[in-house]
């Protein structure tokens, strides 16, 4: 709650502006390994032969209003960790928004990574995230972030509080394009839907 009065206050809310990690109210935190990312790479027989309980990322996000609210904003760091199911990057699920006009930046903290995006006609592009890196993600267009380093990738976002995420068709046809190492060289291949 907003107590108006003239006192200067402490903020309920702290964030490391390294690592991106946040302490104070408001907090949610989230995780998904190997076992939780079903059909998500494209070798879905390396992924069930990996240890189900490796960790693939993580992320924490302060949530100041409700999911849903319009004209509130969110904020949140996700942490990828190294590795490949594969010879796909580890990645983020990937997701349009729910409303699906609602847009979002992305900007790199730590490690190396690839934005990959793709608009509702499945055209799709990339940038690579780094440290300083920003990232202006257009309304109606899908993201997600790959890890290409060896070591952790750690990115910052904020976006709507009314945006939601829309996981579904991530999830019935993917995105158009994958992001593969090829003899240690991040390669971007074009998939056609099955
Ligand atoms: C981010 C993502 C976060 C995890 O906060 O939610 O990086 O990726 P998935 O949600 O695709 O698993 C964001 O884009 N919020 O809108
Ligand atoms: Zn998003």
């Amino acid at each position: 709650m907003n107590i108006i009065d003239n006192s200067i206050r402490i903020p309920q809310q702290l964030i490391n502006i390294a690592e991106g990690t946040f302490t104070g109210a408001h907090l949610i935190e989230s995780s998904k390994t190997i076992g939780q990312l079903t059909n998500m790479f494209l070798d879905e027989g390396a992924r069930e032969e990996m240890d189900q309980q490796q960790l693939v990322y993580r992320v924490q996000a302060h949530l100041p209003v409700a999911d849903g609210t319009l004209g509130g904003l969110f904020f949140g760091t996700t942490w990828i960790q190294p590795g490949t199911v594969g010879d796909e990057y580890f990645m983020t699920h990937g997701h349009f928004h729910q409303l699906a006009d609602r847009g979002e930046y992305y900007w790199g903290l730590k490690g190396s990574g690839v934005l990959i995006l793709m608009d509702e006609q499945r055209k799709g592009r990339a940038e690579y995230v780094y440290p300083g890196s920003l990232h202006y993600i257009p309304a109606y267009t899908a993201h997600r972030v790959a890890n290409i380093g060896d070591d952790e990738l750690s990115f910052g976002a904020c976006w709507p509080s009314d945006a939601g995420h829309n996981y579904d068709e991530i999830k019935k046809h993917g995105f158009s394009k994958r992001l593969f190492n090829r003899g240690g060289v991040p390669t971007l291949e074009d998939i056609q839907i099955a």
